[in-house]
This record gives C-alpha cells, sequence and structure tokens, in this order.
C-alpha cells in the first residue's frame, strides 16, 4: 500500500545549508562533516558535534515516547474489542509499539543519556510526544482508523528515517516500518470489512474518519517556513524528506485508498491539481495542534497520568528483574572461581 521504496524526494530540501560551525575540534568536524556529505553513517563511537547529538537524543526519545504513549488509545480497547480475532491483532499491535519504544529508547541510550532521564522528562511534562495521541479513540472504527491512517502517516515519516545518518537511529526504523505496515494494513482490512456491514457500522467508521483525518495531516509537524529544526536536520542527514513534502504524499497516496473504502475525507477543498502533479487541500488548524503539542489537547493530561502510573506500578517488576540478574550473575561468578 505504501512503497518501501527509500527514495529521497525531489532534492527541493537538499540544497546547500551551512553547517553550523563547532569551535569543538576542527579536524573531527572536518571528518564528521565530509561523512556526511559522502552519506555515510555515524556510529556511537565516532566523534559527532554536541548539537548533532542533542538534536538526535531530541528527536528520537520524542519518537520513543510517542510509541510508547501510543499503545494507550489503542490499547483502551483491547478489551471491547469485537471479536477474539480483533483482540488477538490489537494485543499484538499495542504489544509492537512498546517494542519499537524500546529500540527506540535503546538507539536514544547510544547517545549517552540515560533511559530513567529520558522517561524521568516524558513523566514529568518536559518532554514531547506525538499530538495525535492526545485525542480520544471513541468507538470501535477509531483503532481501525489509527492503524489506516495514523500508522500510515507514521510510516511515511519513518521509511525515510530508515536513511537517516546516525546508525542505530536507522536501523531500528527498518524494523519499525516493517511492523508498522502490518499495522496500517490491519486497519484498512478492519475498515473494509465494517463498510460492507451495516449502515450503523459504515457511519461510525465515517464518524471516525472525520474526526482523525486533519490530525494525521498535522502530525507531519508545522508547515516547512515555520519549522525551526528542519534546515539543519536536513543538513545533517537526519530529515531526509521535509514536513511539508511528507504531508503531500501522504494526501496523494490516501486519496485511492478512501475511495477503495468508500469513505468522503472531511476537506472541501481536497481536489487533484493536474498542474502540480499532486491533491490541493484545506487549511490545517495550527492553533489547535500548538494547543495540543503545548499540553493542552483533549487527552493529554489523561494520557500522562495513566503512563505515570504504569510506570510506578511496574516498579515491582523492574526491582525483581534486576535482582534476577544480579543472582544470575552472582551465581555465573560463582562457578567461575
Ligand atoms: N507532535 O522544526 P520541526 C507513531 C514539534 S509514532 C508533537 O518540524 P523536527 C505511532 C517538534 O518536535 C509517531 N510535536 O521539528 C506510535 C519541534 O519541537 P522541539 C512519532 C511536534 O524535529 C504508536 C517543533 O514541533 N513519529 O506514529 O524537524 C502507534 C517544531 O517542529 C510534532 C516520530 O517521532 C507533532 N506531530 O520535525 C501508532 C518520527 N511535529 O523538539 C503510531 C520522528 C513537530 O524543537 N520525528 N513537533 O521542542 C520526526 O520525524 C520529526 O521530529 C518531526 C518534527 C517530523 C515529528
Amino acid at each position: 500500500m505504501y512503497t518501501q521504496s527509500f527514495t529521497v524526494g525531489d532534492g527541493k530540501q537538499n540544497k546547500p545549508v551551512p553547517l553550523t560551525a563547532s569551535t569543538e575540534d576542527p579536524l573531527k568536524q572536518a571528518a564528521f562533516d565530509a561523512k556526511i556529505d559522502a552519506d555515510g553513517r555515524i556510529e556511537p563511537q565516532d566523534w559527532m558535534p554536541d548539537a548533532y547529538r542533542k538534536t538526535l537524543v531530541r528527536q528520537i526519545s520524542q519518537h520513543a515516547h510517542s510509541e510508547i504513549v501510543g499503545m494507550l488509545p489503542e490499547g483502551n480497547w483491547i478489551s471491547r474489542a469485537p471479536s477474539l480475532k480483533r483482540k488477538a491483532i490489537l494485543i499484538a499491535k499495542v504489544q509492537d509499539e512498546g517494542g519499537h519504544g524500546l529500540y527506540l529508547y535503546s538507539a536514544a541510550e547510544t547517545l549517552g543519556v540515560s533511559r530513567d532521564k529520558l522517561l524521568g522528562d516524558l513523566h514529568s511534562g518536559r518532554a514531547k510526544y506525538s499530538s495525535i495521541f492526545n485525542y480520544p479513540t471513541l468507538n470501535w472504527a477509531d483503532v481501525g482508523v489509527i492503524g489506516w491512517l495514523v500508522d500510515g502517516a507514521a510510516i511515511m515519516n519513518q521509511i525515510p528515517l530508515c536513511r537517516c545518518s546516525y546508525g542505530p537511529y536507522a536501523r531500528a526504523m527498518v524494523r519499525v516500518c516493517k511492523e508498522e505496515s502490518f499495522h496500517q494494513r490491519q486497519g484498512y482490512e478492519a475498515l473494509l470489512v465494517m463498510m460492507k456491514g451495516t449502515a450503523e457500522q459504515r457511519a461510525m467508521v465515517q464518524d471516525a474518519v472525520n474526526r482523525w483525518w486533519w490530525k494525521c495531516l498535522a502530525m507531519f509537524g508545522p508547515p516547512d517556513a515555520d519549522s525551526p529544526n528542519s534546515v539543519q536536520g536536513t543538513r545533517w542527514g537526519i530529515k531526509r524528506i521535509s514536513n511539508d513534502d511528507l504531508r503531500q504524499k501522504f494526501i496523494d497516496a490516501t486519496v485511492p485508498q478512501a475511495q477503495v473504502l468508500g469513505v468522503s475525507l472531511p476537506d472541501p477543498d481536497l481536489k487533484w491539481n493536474a498542474q502540480r502533479g499532486h491533491h490541493d487541500y484545506g487549511r490545517i488548524d495550527w492553533d489547535e495542534f500548538w494547543n495540543t503539542v503545548n499540553g493542552n489537547g483533549p487527552c493529554n493530561k489523561e494520557r500522562l497520568a495513566t503512563r505515570v502510573k504504569a510506570h510506578d506500578d511496574g516498579q515491582w517488576v523492574r526491582e525483581a528483574a534486576l535482582a534476577y540478574a544480579r543472582k544470575q550473575q552472582a551465581r555465573a561468578t560463582q562457578e567461575a572461581a
């Protein structure tokens, strides 16, 4: 449904941008710059400028937080899934999101930051996570729409990250994208089944699409002109395709899928523009987006409280795992002596 090819767009966003000057070590900086220019991979043991490290910690940790907070809206439906088959699929999907969080926290740890610090930032509200997870899942169709549109948008954003300049992040993304493709397809298939059902089921799907569509478009981040991190992120080979170009690719891929499904997308301005070779679309409500990103969306407080409670409730599990690991280590040392 989504291309797995790693094309990097039309080069518009690859226009030369001066590198951020570093006073840290000119020789090491030059070697780093040369590697980036040659489209090479930076590995944890390589020297890197502080600003590059900081940017990666910011992005990878926000991404990890999004995965584990993203477990919550769908997790709410595990006990209410309409059949054993749907329940099994949903449990597997939510578990996958937890796994993605773990790969990503591990990738962030290779940059010298501890998981405790990152989780502390999430739980105190200092760290961001994706805006999309601050909206409620009101009915079963929302679960299908999250798979189809939210995971669909996530794949569109994450495929270029498989080619990002930081090795551990890029490698984690390859596996994440494969799993996200399954998530997207299961959501679409669940919706196809509902659309073949009763008029009420079709209305539920349309209602869910109406509520999620604009929020999914905002997931790609602010317009390029208002995106403070884009220029440097692109220069460093972290960002391969701009926010607006990814948003456009997502819209162009989704319109025919909506037609097959038999739903309409809630945008009167959405129409094919033959001259541009893309769909035109209406205005995204960026005030609502920033309000949500800044902690005031409909579910921000609830999501954070649930996450903190889950962490606190899991304290005994972490303690038990550590005690077990220590015991195993002591036994191995004793046997080796
Ligand atoms: N929500 O200069 P910009 C998933 C922030 S997981 C909240 O364009 P950048 C899934 C941005 O952080 C989906 N904040 O930034 C999981 C920045 O603030 P700071 C998560 C957002 O980094 C489970 C400011 O706005 N995916 O889908 O160049 C189940 C200015 O933005 C958002 C990732 O994290 C947003 N939507 O580009 C199902 C992918 N957008 O940090 C599904 C990795 C922007 O300067 N991340 N902001 O204070 C990225 O690709 C990039 O970080 C972004 C933003 C495209 C998100």
